[in-house]
């Protein structure tokens, strides 16, 4: 038999990249969806056909035990959440709500309905916030700097109690950034991607950004969805980092985008420090340790940096052509 999966969070940047990996490995995949006005199908327009959508919020308790209980999964992957960092300051509630007690709220729903589910949560590098290890790796003390870091180690210590309370599979795997052609246009690698893209297409002349010193260890989607996986076929439920061991400055990644379109003088195209994107409270610089998920995973990351820029201004310029 098939085993089966359920999703949340399906319509965000690392969803169809895990859909189309757990299709890959056989699974029947389920994804669980809020409603909208109107769908957002743009990440999972592909997979129509592939996966099935179930109805729910992460509010809504009852929602997610129907959600369960008309799928019977084997395993649950937890990506859904309210993850814009700058966001999280201005509805730090709402933050909460979603990307904190909606991590009991699942566990709840798992306990209640059968706990051999195994259970995967996305927790963040976010965590680390102001760091105190440099690289940072599993049993670095957290220190968040914004509410989605402060309501992200809130949802991984949840994990780590219904697994020690319990008994259940639940694992909490610490994702470093993580980016794709599928990225939000608000998240900066995709902005810039996107901006550039279409400055060499003429169809725009600057760049808006905030702080450009900040460092970030920077992966490619399609690689991390795969550790996941991984962290829920072991044989003891454990927490992992995941990340490249490598870090860029938000400045290095703007220069390689320029670059991979013929700008060298990026400069005149950019205006940082823009008010509107520096944050009250800034992550200067994470880089993680990756050595336990290589160790007891057999995971490496496949993508390199300058590969994943190119992937990403290319997919760009591809998309921004079919709107001329
Ligand atoms: P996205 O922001 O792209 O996707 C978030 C998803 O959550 C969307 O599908 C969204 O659905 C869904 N969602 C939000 N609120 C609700 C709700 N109330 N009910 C149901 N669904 C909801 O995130 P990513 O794919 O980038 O990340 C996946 C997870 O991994 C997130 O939890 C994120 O915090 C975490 N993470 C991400 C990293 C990264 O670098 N990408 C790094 C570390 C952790 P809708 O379409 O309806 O808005
Ligand atoms: P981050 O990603 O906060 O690391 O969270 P984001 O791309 O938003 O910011 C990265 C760094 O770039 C700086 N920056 C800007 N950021 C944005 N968004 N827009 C700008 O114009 C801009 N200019 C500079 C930021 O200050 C920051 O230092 C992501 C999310 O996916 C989280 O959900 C996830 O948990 C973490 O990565 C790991």
């Amino acid at each position: 038999m098939a085993k089966k999966a359920l999703i949340t969070g399906i319509t965000g940047q690392d969803g169809p990249y895990l859909a189309e990996f757990l299709l890959s490995k056989g699974y029947e995949v389920f994804g669980f969806v809020r409603r909208l006005s109107t769908p957002n199908i743009t990440n999972i327009h592909h997979l129509k056909n592939k996966i099935q959508l179930v109805s729910g919020d992460l509010l809504d308790q009852g929602s997610i035990m129907g959600a369960l209980l008309e799928t019977k999964p084997d395993e649950v992957y937890n990506l859904a959440a309210q993850s814009f960092v700058e966001s999280s300051w201005k509805q730090p509630v709402l933050t909460g709500e979603f990307t904190a007690l909606s991590v009991t709220r699942m566990l709840e729903a798992v306990r209640l309905v059968d706990r051999n589910i195994r259970f995967y949560q996305a927790s963040s590098s976010e965590m680390f916030g102001k760091v105190t290890e440099t690289p940072q790796k599993e049993t670095t003390r957290f220190y968040p700097r914004s509410p989605y870091g402060v309501a992200k180690v809130y949802g991984h210590y949840i994990t780590v109690n219904y697994r020690e309370s319990y008994n259940m599979f639940a694992v909490s795997g610490i994702l470093f950034n993580h980016e794709s052609p599928r990225r939000g246009i608000e998240f900066v690698t995709r902005k810039i991607s996107n901006s550039v893209a279409r400055i060499s297409l003429g169809l725009s002349d600057s760049l808006e950004l905030g702080n450009l010193d900040s460092k970030r260890d920077w992966g490619f989607a399609g690689d991390y969805v795969e550790a996941m996986w991984l962290m829920l076929q072991q044989d003891h439920a454990d927490d992992y980092v995941i990340a490249t061991g490598e870090n860029h400055s938000v400045r290095e990644f703007v220069e390689l985008a320029f670059k991979i379109v013929g700008i060298t003088d990026w400069e005149k195209y950019v205006r940082a420090n823009h008010p509107k994107h520096l944050r009250p409270a800034e992550v200067d610089n994470l880089i993680g340790d990756y050595s336990k998920a290589r160790e007891k995973l057999g995971w490496q990351p496949k993508t390199s940096f300058p590969e994943l820029v190119e992937m990403m201004v290319k997919a760009d310029i591809e998309k921004e052509k079919k709107t001329m």
